[in-house]
């Protein structure tokens, strides 16, 4: 007698995709190097999230940091660019293209390093798109030297010492213009989920600093980007609950200190304060209190400042609804008679 077995019914999305459907290429990176942890973290909650793959513009410059794209979302669009320079295409891609979900993974030396006046400028327009810094202290890729995130006293393998103090790139995200600012670690995956998941929701830029350990150059003794430093030395602001505009949110309405923002899609993040009275939406308070936890030697994580309403670069360039790229040539060309016209003028 033969018996029939029905296969389990397939995991699907709210887009009837599985999970499959948002993972890339094997990496190629170092077994527990703290960039694989969040390239996970994005198949998750582009997967949860239900975003349609093909949406997605995926950017990034040079470092082991700027190569994982290629391992997660290998049905989206994507743009490996010159060091530093990621910001420069992706404000054009999206100025061409206002439908597309920008999704920038760059490295400390990426961004703080030799890309700082490109991060600036992405930074002060506002543009809509996620920009995440994977944020090891060194530059993995050309074997460990110091980046400009690196500690003030923190100590290379080798055991040099760093004598210059760091870039914040959250602080200098925050100072100006970003509309999202958030730092994690690549080991906390629930807190990297909820930011990860308002960051897909949140209609500006979104800078996301997680600290990523680099397994082979920086996570000894003496390092404060390593596993254990960190684990020692986290300090997290707050309990994030992250509700999707898909899902019911009248469900497990939770009491006590929490704050519930609205994204533009319709979700909602709940934060639920942990030890500090902080508020997320007060920027200049928020500037204060990064700047204690760094005197105090602490990693603060957390979400440190959102403005779901502040306007767009798109939105201050008022284009209009259908995307530049799609636009005949007859409409974003002056016909040859007006050239001919200035011409004459010119004569
Ligand atoms: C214009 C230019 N300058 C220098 C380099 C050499 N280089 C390649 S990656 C890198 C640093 C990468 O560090 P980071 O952005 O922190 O990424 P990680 O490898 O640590 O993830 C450097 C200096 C380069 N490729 N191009
Ligand atoms: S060298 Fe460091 S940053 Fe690069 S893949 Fe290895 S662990 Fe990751
Ligand atoms: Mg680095």
């Amino acid at each position: 007698m033969s018996t029939t077995v029905t296969p389990p019914p397939r995991k699907v999305n709210r887009l009837g995709l599985e999970v499959l459907n948002y993972k890339g290429a094997r990496t190629t990176l170092c077994a527990g190097c703290g960039h694989n942890s969040i390239s996970e973290r994005i198949i998750e909650c582009f997967y949860e999230m239900g975003v349609e793959p093909w949406t997605v513009a995926k950017f990034s410059g040079i470092g082991c940091s700027s190569k994982s794209p290629a391992y997660f979302l290998g049905k989206s669009h994507g743009f490996n660019s010159v060091h530093g320079r990621m910001p420069a295409i992706a404000t054009g891609a999206i100025l061409a293209n206002r439908n597309l979900l920008g999704l920038g993974v760059s490295g400390d030396g990426d961004t703080a390093s030799i890309g700082l006046g490109q991060f600036m400028h992405l930074v002060r327009r506002n543009i809509p798109m996620i920009y995440i810094i994977e944020d090891n202290g060194v530059y993995g890729l050309t074997k460990g030297q110091f980046s400009a995130t690196a500690d003030l006293g923190s100590k290379l393998k080798s055991g040099a010492l760093n004598d210059l103090p760091p870039f914040d790139c959250c602080a200098l995200a925050l100072k100006w213009g970003a509309t999202f600012v958030a730092r994690s670690f690549s080991g906390d995956k629930k807190q990297l989920q909820a930011i990860l998941k308002t960051a897909i929701a949140h209609r500006g830029l979104s800078v996301i600093d997680v600290v990523s350990p680099c397994v082979t150059f920086n996570d000894h003794e003496g390092s404060t980007k390593s596993y254990s430093y960190v684990k020692d030395h986290e300090e997290t602001l707050q309990d994030l609950d992250f509700v999707p505009f898909f899902e019911d949110i009248s469900v497990e309405i939770p009491e006590g200190e929490v704050m519930d923002v609205r994204m533009h899609d319709g979700s909602h993040l709940r934060i639920r304060k942990l030890s500090r009275d902080f508020d997320p939406t007060n920027r200049l308070a928020a500037l204060a209190t990064m700047e204690e936890a760094e005197l105090a030697g602490e990693v603060l994580t957390g979400v440190l400042y959102l403005n779901p309403t502040k306007p767009t670069f798109l939105d201050l360039l008022d284009l209009g609804d259908a995307p530049l790229g799609t636009l005949p040539e007859s409409k974003t060309r002056p016909p040859q008679a007006a050239l001919d016209e200035i011409m004459e003028e010119l004569r």
